[in-house]
């Protein structure tokens, strides 16, 4: 794909490697995640009645699946689309911290894999106690958070020095979409590593018998939740500075992309209790105020909803479209040469489900229908595995292609793989739904019981959620196997010219000098005071709660590893 504003620069050769390899080693991993992904619809569909297949348990499987998925791929992605940002826009980084913060991403990876490998850690990515893991796995945890911290602080400099150099540009909307996704996630990481290093490490190596679950599952979802605007943010970087350029008109409002940014830093982290509205311990007033800030967290989703079709149409009235909806007929949706647009596309479509779904999660009382049930994974696979999932491989075939100076591979395969996906994931989500709001359990083996007729607990009702997961879910995996052979054949094939770091870059239509928007100050000095509101009350609470300790439990029996003595 060359488009007219596709700006390349000549990137050092040691950066060159340190992206490339962040971009293909977790895409190699995906490929064990989405193996997974499809052996979990098969196994809940009722095509596997058994516990485990080729030596790997059901709960193994989804502990890769999610901590490959959206773990690990998602922070390395982040990390190296952070440097090609940073690099593209601001200027050098230091390559001695880049590379130690990668050797500790790595490191961190290799010890959690092997630990859920070695079937002690089958405590699934939220690893909530009493579930117990093996010490390496929350130690591994750590160092990729620690060395993800350590990437946005080697371009904290670059930022500052770029700032005195121009002191009167406005920063690129790129880097502060990058800026916030790292703050966003700052954030959220402090209290998952309180939760980790002070409660869980100790717990899992015996140190102490029993954990605080009420508490370190406020902890989690301290971080669970800003999490997904970490993951989210990155994507939006994609739609507001690329979507505009590659459907060949412009950025409807520069305005609009940065206050969309710093509106997520601000309210992107008081509302994790969205997560526990059934749970004990957490008055109804603080559960009350958390479903507020959800509500409030959604706006910048229904701004940039606006925003990129506005976007879009610009892009479509240039290139010929006409009428009231007659412009959608002239977008890129197969062109080859700009097939990115497809990969951001299908995210926004899927968008649309994942989005209001999750209007009707924070929605306290409807929740309760809907928690712990199918439902769940339909809307985080209308969310992370839609948007997100789509923008971050296409975007990696991108920088990879143009780092190593190569033509895409199979370039008509490649235009449907969204497309594909995109159909895998409706098909997928739609009868879980249906079945979620009728109760059917999320993380569960549904083939030993619920969708085994030879089982006294055999549900046919939820026959169809299952049928639909996995004519869904083999569409998906059909799709990502399309990606991987696009992505394998194109980094394994020849280069045909010198490689450089290229990113599209899309001009304002509107560029509003707003100053409200230009400086993080007042969003960060907000996000903290928001956070002592929404959080001090309910940590509280559940202190005073006074739950005794729980000890370790595994998956695969209902009593303690080792019960407490009498
Ligand atoms: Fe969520 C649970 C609420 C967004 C991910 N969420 C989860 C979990 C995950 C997740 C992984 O309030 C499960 C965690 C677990 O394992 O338990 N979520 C929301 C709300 C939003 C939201 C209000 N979620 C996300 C995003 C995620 C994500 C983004 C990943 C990236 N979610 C919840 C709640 C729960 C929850 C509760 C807990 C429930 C429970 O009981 O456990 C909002 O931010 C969504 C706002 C989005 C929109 C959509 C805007 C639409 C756009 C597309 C425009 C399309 C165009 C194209 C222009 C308002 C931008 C047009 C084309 C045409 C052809 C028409």
């Amino acid at each position: 794909m060359e488009l007219p504003n596709e700006q390349k620069i000549e990137i050092e050769s040691g950066l060159k490697r340190l992206i490339l390899i962040e971009l293909v080693l977790p895409t190699a991993l995906l490929i064990l995640g989405i193996y997974h992904g499809l052996m979990q619809v098969l196994y809940r569909a009722g095509h596997i009645h058994a516990r485990k297949v080729l030596g790997l348990e059901y709960y193994q499987g989804l502990t890769l699946h999610g901590v490959v998925n959206a773990i690990v791929f998602t922070t390395f992605f982040a990390v190296a689309f952070g440097y090609a940002v940073i690099r593209f826009y601001l200027g050098h980084v230091n390559m001695k911290v880049a590379w130690l913060s990668f050797t500790l991403m790595v490191a961190g990876t290799l010890l959690a894999a092997a630990a859920i490998l070695s079937g002690t850690s089958s405590v699934l990515y939220t690893f909530y106690p009493p579930l117990r893991a093996h010490p390496a796995f929350y130690i591994g945890l750590t160092l990729v958070v620690v060395g993800s911290w350590i990437a946005f602080f080697n371009w904290l400099p670059i930022y500052f020095t770029w700032k005195r150099e121009h002191p009167d540009e406005k920063t690129p909307l790129a880097v502060v979409g990058i800026f916030a996704a790292f703050i966003v996630w700052l954030i959220a990481t402090i209290p998952v590593a309180i939760e980790i290093i002070f409660m869980l490490i100790p717990w899992s190596l015996g140190w102490v018998p029993t954990v605080n679950v009420p508490l370190a599952r406020m902890l989690f979802w301290f971080f669970g939740h800003p999490l997904v605007y970490f993951w989210l943010l990155p994507t939006y970087v994609m739609y507001y500075t690329m979507l505009p350029k590659v459907s060949g008109g412009k950025l409807f409002s520069d305005f609009a992309g940065r206050l969309t940014f710093m509106w997520l830093i601000l309210y992107s982290a008081p509302v994790g209790i969205h997560h526990q509205f059934t749970e004990p311990g957490i008055s109804s007033t603080w559960k009350f105020v958390h479903a507020f800030f959800t509500l409030l967290v959604a706006v910048p989703s229904f701004a940039t909803a606006f925003v990129m079709a506005a976007s879009m149409e610009l892009g479509a009235r240039e290139r010929g479209g006409r009428g009231l909806l007659g412009w959608w007929k002239q977008l890129p949706y197969t062109d080859t040469k700009r097939w990115l647009f497809g990969y951001f596309f299908c995210g926004l479509v899927i968008f649309i489900l994942g989005g209001v779904t999750g209007i009707i999660n924070a929605s306290y009382n409807l929740d309760t229908v809907v928690h712990n049930t199918s439902w769940m994974p339909a809307h985080f696979h209308q969310t992370v595995a839609g948007p997100v999932f789509l923008s971050y491989i296409g975007m990696t075939l991108f920088l990879v292609a143009k780092l190593m100076g190569k033509e895409i591979k199979l370039p008509r395969m490649n235009v449907w793989v969204p497309y594909v996906w995109t159909l895998g994931i409706m098909i997928f989500s739609a009868g879980q739904y249906v079945t979620g709001a009728t109760g059917e359990p999320r993380r569960t083996n549904m083939g030993l019981t619920y969708a085994n007729p030879e089982s006294p607990l055999y549900h046919a009702d939820w026959r169809i959620g299952g049928m639909s997961a996995s004519v869904g879910g083999t569409i998906m995996a059909i799709a990502a196997l399309m990606f991987f052979i696009v992505f394998f054949t194109t980094l394994f094939g020849k280069s045909t010219k010198r490689g450089s770091l290229e990113l599209v870059v899309s001009e304002p239509y509107h560029d509003e000098n707003v100053r409200a928007v230009q400086s993080f100050t007042p969003w960060l000095v907000g996000a903290a005071l928001l956070l002592v509101i929404a959080y001090t009350p309910p940590i509280a609470q559940t202190l005073r709660s006074n739950f005794p300790g729980a000890p370790a439990y595994t998956p695969d029996r209902p009593t303690p590893i080792n019960p407490p003595k009498r």
